[in-house]
């Protein structure tokens, strides 16, 4: 029954992923409020329902890549490695589904295209592509912040006779082995794709544009008594996780690399190398790696070292290794330098020789080099955080779109809210926490259903941010992240991988502890930064 006056609704919910999916359960298990869910793919997931490419792992351990709020779920998890592969992350997602009855609350193959809001009514209309219009009084959004796939154009594409894929839209038919393949991206999927392909593909040529410091995942498998102790002391580990910087499971280091000795640094980075994992190697082996330049070259060096080491021919390495700052989303892979060892596998530095053109048979090099295919994998990532927002016809008061409120860069309040878009709640919006995503899709679901409920308590129509609240937090964002090193590194964390993308901060960088607190203040100090019915509070 929907509690909301006129409305098909009380809220709409889209994206089926991790952070819809709570949400569905948050406003409707628990605040028994009439939701609708929409998702474009035909099932639960999200991203995982996406990325299907071979390969497909997370780089967040198993036991914490998963949801915390309920005990049942945490206790039934099952898990063979440390890292969680695709399917096994689609089926803890139907698992999740079918444990809290979710998927009667969503129509899936269905695409919302866009939703505005009525300021006479108070209410969203939501359009979907299917023609369908629905009412409601919140619109929750989680549209993901790596979904919108990026597919960089180039001349002769449509020429080319083999098979054109992208990892983020992965069909269920294809088979790599024995083809000539072609991978185009060097990022966290390609490194995965990469390593998956060249031991099956008949040849695989990877087309890399920037070289990438990948340190080892370390994938090993998990013994019962290893689960066993984590599932028993999930409290205590979620309480570390909230309260740390990156929610990555592990403690972060609190000792500067700038001032350690030569033979300190390399104990901790051989340790790490061997340990494993992306995010420890930059956030547990030193404090200051994302922000001191000593410290940064200090572990670049480092993995620069091991590349030589492991890369036979002396050539390849040198292409292989990055000259620039260690400071986009740190990489891991499985034995990742090591497939450049493969007779198989053919490298082709695209910075140096870039693409020129698809031809009939496969891609040319400016120099006139080229490779015959019958297969090209994107692996060229996303059109991240903002993407899938500036997609969809979204517009709040007056009409005002969110185009073009985020024409010079995504903003929004607290990664969540946005100035004119009233009962509009973001989950993984623009500025959000840089972390191991479900422990702050969580943190952000469960403020936006309190937020609502502590709305619909006071019986309050509407709630949006005020300007300088805004304001305030995306310059807090910026001053945050000007003190480490990753707005110098061009990568999607800042927008700088999209041509023509506006170069702007994406994230609050302080960690996820910092968040929880700053966002916690807000509703405790009684939301001072929220205007409640706006028309009533300007008259
Ligand atoms: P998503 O899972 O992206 O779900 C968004 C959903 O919204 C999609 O199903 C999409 O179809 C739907 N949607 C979007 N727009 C519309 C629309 N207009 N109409 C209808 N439906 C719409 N994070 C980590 O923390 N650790 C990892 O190890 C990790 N590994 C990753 C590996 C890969 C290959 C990728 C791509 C991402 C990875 N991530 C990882 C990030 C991952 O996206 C998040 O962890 C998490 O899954 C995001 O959940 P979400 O619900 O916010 O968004
Ligand atoms: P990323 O990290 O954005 O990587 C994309 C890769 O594709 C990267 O190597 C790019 O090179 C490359 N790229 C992009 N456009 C081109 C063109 N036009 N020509 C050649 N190469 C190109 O995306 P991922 O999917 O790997 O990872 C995104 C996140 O998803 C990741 O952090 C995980 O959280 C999961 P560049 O470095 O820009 O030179």
């Amino acid at each position: 029954i929907t509690k909301t006056t006129g409305a098909d609704y009380d809220a709409v919910v889209i994206g089926a992923g991790f952070g819809g999916l709570y949400a569905v359960h948050k406003l409707r298990n628990e605040q028994g409020m009439n939701v609708q869910g929409f998702d474009s793919a035909s099932d639960v997931g999200g991203t995982w329902w996406y990325n299907r490419y071979p390969g497909a792992l997370s780089d967040t351990e198993s036991y914490v890549y998963r949801y915390s709020f309920d005990k049942e779920l945490l206790k039934r998890g099952h898990w063979k490695t440390r890292y969680l592969t695709q399917p096994e992350i689609l089926d803890y997602m139907n698992e999740v589904a079918d444990h809290l009855d979710l998927r009667r609350s969503y129509k899936f193959n269905t695409k919302v295209d866009g939703a505005h809001y009525n300021e006479e009514t108070g209410l969203w209309s939501v359009v979907t592509d299917s023609g369908q219009t629905v009412t409601a009084k919140y619109l929750v959004t989680g549209l993901g912040l790596l979904s919108a796939t990026n597919t960089p154009s180039f001349k002769g594409v449509d020429d080319f006779k083999g098979r054109i894929l992208h990892t983020g839209a992965w069909p269920e038919d294809v088979d790599l082995s024995n083809k000539r393949v072609g991978i185009i991206g060097t990022g966290s999927t390609g490194v995965q794709v990469i390593t998956a392909t060249a031991p099956v593909a008949k040849h695989l040529t990877v087309f890399q544009r920037s070289a990438q410091y990948v340190v080892p995942i370390g994938n090993t498998p998990q013994d019962e008594a290893t689960i066993s102790e984590q599932k028993a002391n999930y409290d205590q580990i979620w309480d570390q996780v909230k309260n740390s910087a990156v929610a990555f499971g592990f403690e972060e280091s609190t000792i500067p690399a700038e001032t350690a000795t030569q033979e300190e640094r390399e104990r901790v980075f051989e340790a790490a190398w061997q340990r494993g994992g992306g995010f420890y190697f930059m956030f547990g082996t030193f404090c200051d790696i994302a922000t001191s330049q000593v410290a940064n070259d200090a572990a670049a060096d480092f993995i620069k070292g091991k590349i030589r080491k492991i890369v036979k021919d002396p050539q390849i390495a040198e292409k292989l290794i990055p000259n620039d700052l260690y400071a986009k989303r740190p990489l891991c892979g499985n034995d990742y330098f090591d497939v450049y060892n493969r007779d198989n596998v053919t490298l082709a530095d695209v910075k140096s020789d870039p693409i020129a053109e698809f031809t009939t048979n496969g891609i040319r090099l400016e120099s006139g080099e080229e490779h015959e295919l019958d297969v090209v994998i994107f692996a060229t990532g996303f059109d991240a955080v903002d993407g899938n927002y500036v997609k969809m016809d979204l517009r709040g008061r007056g009409g005002v779109t969110m185009r073009d409120t985020w024409k010079e860069g995504p903003l929004g309040y607290l990664g969540m809210m946005e100035v004119d878009f009233p009962n509009f709640f973001m989950i993984l919006g623009p500025n959000g926490p840089f972390t191991n995503l479900p422990p702050s899709i969580e943190t952000q679901v469960e403020w936006i259903s309190e937020t609502i409920s502590t709305m619909e308590e006071s019986g309050v129509k509407s709630v949006e941010p005020t300007v300088e609240a805004r304001d305030a937090w995306v310059g807090t964002c910026r001053e945050i992240a000007d003190m480490t090193l990753f707005p110098k590194a061009e990568s999607w964390i800042f927008g700088a991988n999209i041509p023509g993308k506006k170069n702007a901060v994406m994230f609050y960088m302080a960690g996820i502890g910092n968040y929880r607190t700053a966002i916690s203040a807000v509703k405790d100090d009684g939301y001072p930064s929220l205007i409640r019915d706006r028309e009533t509070a300007e008259a």
